[in-house]
């Protein structure tokens, strides 16, 4: 059953939040940019800097399945031939590993690659939606529009990786459409703590610019879902 609209304490004001009308999209959870051996280690990121966004986004992951909420997912990434991947994407970086080149967990950033798919621990279900996207941000060149509008979606909950990029282009694109975007700020992430701090003031900045920002527990709370305590052995 669909709890009823509510109102959550975010930044720069309480979000309105009415789970009917609000899709939670998850972006690029990918083992590319997840594990070692993907695109974001091969770029000389700390990829272990992304792996705290797994535990509460799955929180979240599962309160907005139990609240019946649409859920999207995105992947970032590029056909075989890579004829969809810009050659200015191609040849930044200079990297000796590029797009397409073969690493542990398959071909980089290619749609069908072990690498390219979702973290098992954020993995669809079966009739969710999953966009893949050739961009940074999630309206670029896909579908995700079209199905929101058909779905009556107004607002976005928007999680994933990494922050300053994906998220953020993504946030960018959907607030130009008209969408409410809330960002749970302990569900994304980024290879750059301090990108990751900027991003999320950028986006509540100026009464709200972009959007929201609240946290996984405020967001659990409106889910009507308790955040259960951690019994983790760590450090014991
Ligand atoms: C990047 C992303 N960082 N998903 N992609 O290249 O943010």
């Amino acid at each position: 059953m669909r709890p009823e609209p509510y109102s959550i304490e975010a930044e720069p004001y309480p979000f309105a939040f009415d789970p009917a009308v609000t899709a939670l999209v998850v972006i690029d959870m990918q083992r590319d940019f997840l594990l070692p051996g993907g695109f974001g280690a091969l770029l000389g990121n700390d990829v272990a800097l992304l792996t705290s966004v797994i535990e509460p986004l799955s929180q979240v992951l599962t309160a907005a399945r139990a609240a019946g909420m649409l859920v999207i997912h995105t992947r970032e990434g590029h056909r075989p031939d890579l004829s969809d991947c810009p050659p200015s994407k191609l040849a930044r970086g200079q990297l000796d590993t590029p797009i397409g080149s073969a690493g542990p967990n398959g071909r980089i950033l290619v749609r069908g690659e072990v690498g390219h798919d979702i973290v098992e621990e954020l993995a669809p279900l079966p009739g969710e939606v999953v966009v893949d996207k050739p961009g940074k941000g999630a309206f670029y060149a896909t579908d995700l529009e079209l199905m929101l509008r058909n779905a009556q979606i107004t607002s976005l909950v928007v999680t994933g990786v990494t922050t300053e990029v994906c998220v953020h282009t993504t946030v960018r694109e959907a607030n130009d459409r008209g969408f409410d975007c809330l960002v749970p700020g302990d569900c994304v992430g980024s290879y750059f703590p301090e990108f990751h701090e900027v991003g999320l003031r950028m986006i509540a900045a100026q009464g709200g610019i972009f959007g929201w920002v609240t946290t996984s527990e405020h967001l659990l709370t409106a889910l009507g879902a308790e955040r259960p305590v951690l019994t983790t052995t760590q450090g014991a």
